[in-house]
Parts: C-alpha cells; structure tokens; sequence
C-alpha cells in the first residue's frame, strides 16, 4: 500500500462512465460483496455520478486502528478533487458473527464525527451487512443512489 493515493483515486473521477468505488483493507468481504450483487441492477444504473464504499470486517477488532487509518488516508487524499456532495457508505461487514462491532460502534471506531467536521458536507452513512447472505447489500446502495439523486 503506497502512502500516495491521490492519483489513482483522482483518476477515476476524471473517468466519463459513473462508478462507485469499493474499498477498504484486504479480507473485509469486497470480493464477496461484489459477487452477491453481481446480478443487481443498482451497479449497472447509468446515473450519472459515484460514491464510495468502504468496507469494514466487524469482528476484526484488531485491525480496526489500521481501517481507520487507511479511510482518513484516502479521504484527506481526495478532498478537494473530488466533490463534496460524493457520498460515502460504509458496509459494516459480516454482522452475523456474533460479538461483532455495531454500526454504532463502527462509526465511533473510524472516528466519522472528525471526518464529517473536516468535510461537513460529505454525507455518511453506516450500514450492517452480510456479504455471504446479502443482508443490508440493497439497503446500502439504496441510500447511495438516493444520494446521488440528491446532487
Ligand atoms: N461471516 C462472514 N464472512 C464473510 C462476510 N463477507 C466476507 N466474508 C468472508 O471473509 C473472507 C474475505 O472475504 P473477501 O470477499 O475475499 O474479502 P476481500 O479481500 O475484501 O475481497 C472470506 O472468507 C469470506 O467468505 C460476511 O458478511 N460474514
Ligand atoms: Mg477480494
């Protein structure tokens, strides 16, 4: 993982086809996400805009420091290159397992409250989800498209 990201991410919003970028530390379940929607017609809208998805394993609780880390690393990269009206949803993955973080505890974890004061117009939002069965998947994306309608 580079320390520099701001060119790749910058890249993709110089890109004319809408997308959304998934992200977030190795093993958190993007794979798995992208697999259970593969069919879902939300990824393959032609709306005119993106949003990012991060991606968080909830019952790593070793690792949340680092996953915090890398999303504030990303974020102060692509402020002021990307809008500010380009939402983030974070999936607080694999929320099955028992004794995994909340959304709640997620949100306070990644420490959303500073990020939103750096970029106060920035909407966010935290989503429970199982990649495996597919709950809170829809949900998410549902309210990053509402979003995007929003812009
Ligand atoms: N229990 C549980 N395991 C999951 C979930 N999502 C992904 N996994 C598992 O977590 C591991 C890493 O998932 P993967 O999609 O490869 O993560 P990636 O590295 O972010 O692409 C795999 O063993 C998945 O089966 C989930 O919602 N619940
Ligand atoms: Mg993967």
């Amino acid at each position: 993982m580079g320390t520099t990201l701001g060119k790749p991410f910058v890249g993709l919003f110089q890109e004319t086809e809408p997308r959304i970028v998934l992200f977030g530390l190795p093993g958190t379940g993007k794979s798995s996400i992208l697999h259970k929607l593969k069919t879902g017609e939300v990824l393959s809208t032609n709306m005119p805009t993106v949003g990012f998805v991060y991606v968080v394993d909830t019952k790593d609780r070793e690792r949340m420091e680092e996953t915090k880390s890398f999303l504030h690393m990303v974020m102060d990269e692509i402020q002021g290159n990307v809008p500010d009206n380009v939402a983030v949803l974070v999936y607080a993955n694999k929320h099955e397992v028992p004794g995994a973080m909340t959304a709640y505890e997620i949100s306070n974890e990644l420490d959303l409250a500073s990020l939103r004061q750096k970029n106060w117009q920035r909407n966010w939002h935290v989503q429970s989800s199982c990649a495996l069965s597919g709950d809170g998947l829809h949900e998410g994306l549902d309210w990053l498209l509402k979003n995007a309608e929003r812009m």
